[in-house]
């Protein structure tokens, strides 16, 4: 999964993408890349950011679904919190709602219900503007995992089935460094829940925090950690880096065809 943030504010592409045609531009090459979903967002979630209101959001995210659906032959992942976009998005041509806030906000479970298309449910502690305060847990694993069953049940209540729901432990969102680290070397255990897993540490700060490094110079932790997702079942990765990302899968999945 491609990330594609149509943010003036976007943490690691300084806003950059924000006109249709750049972030068609952009797509392209990560198409080319080997992405075989691109995940638009509107709405800043990195640690500090602002909302963002229902007009803008609109206004920066569907044109660029409809151009994208227009041009090319690729699934298009809505990142988004808020129910009408949600809708108009789904009507562009989105074929994956990916919601930060795992359909908790008003109308969302009833607009992903009417629809047909899948949705990722992540975890998230808090709110983005103040999540990375204090987060706290009884217990890391046991609390996610409850807040997924809850969730889960929320979807089947009003109709959407198993079929169309995935799960991400949401990385970085109200986890300490030592959190994140602690549901990496754990993912496998979501697996259990039965359903797909998504995971995105892609240039966030669990990895600059441990390595030291600036947003540009975590391509090298950025792999290793979409390696031992992978490695631990991950089935969709979301990242910035899609080229790199292939190949380093790639090694991973060939190797393991060459398991005795
Ligand atoms: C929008 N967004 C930013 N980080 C993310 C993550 O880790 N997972 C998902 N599903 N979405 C994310």
């Amino acid at each position: 999964m491609g990330i594609l943030n149509v943010t003036p504010d976007s943490f690691s592409d300084g806003g950059k993408y924000t006109a249709v045609n750049t972030a068609l531009e952009q797509v392209e090459r990560m198409i080319d890349a080997g992405a075989s979903i691109i995940d638009i967002g509107g709405e800043s979630t990195r640690p500090g950011a602002v909302d963002v209101v229902l007009a803008e959001e609109l206004q920066r995210t569907i044109p660029v679904i409809e151009a994208i659906k227009e041009r090319f032959d690729i699934a298009v992942s809505i990142d988004t919190s808020k129910a009408l976009v949600m809708k108009e998005a789904i009507l562009a041509g989105a074929d994956l709602v990916n919601d930060v806030r795992a359909l908790q906000e008003e109308g969302c479970l009833e607009v992903v219900a009417n629809s047909n298309v899948p949705v990722c449910l992540m975890h998230m502690q808090g709110q983005p503007r103040t999540m990375q305060s204090n987060p706290q847990y009884q217990d890391l694993l046991v609390d996610i995992m409850g807040f997924f069953e809850q969730r889960v049940a929320a979807c089947q209540q009003v109709g959407i089935g198993k079929e169309r729901i995935l799960l991400d432990p949401g990385f970085g969102f109200g986890k300490t460094l030592e959190q994140n680290y602690r549901l990496l070397a754990n993912l496998s255990q979501f697996k259990k829940l039965g359903f797909p897993l998504l995971s995105g540490t892609s240039r966030k700060s669990m990895i600059g925090n441990l390595l030291n490094r600036e947003v540009n110079e975590r391509l090298a932790g950025s792999l290793a950690t979409a390696m031992l997702a992978v490695q631990q079942g991950a089935s969709i990765i979301r990242v910035h880096d899609v080229q790199e990302t292939v190949d380093t899968i790639k090694i991973l999945q060939y190797t393991h065809q060459m398991q005795a």
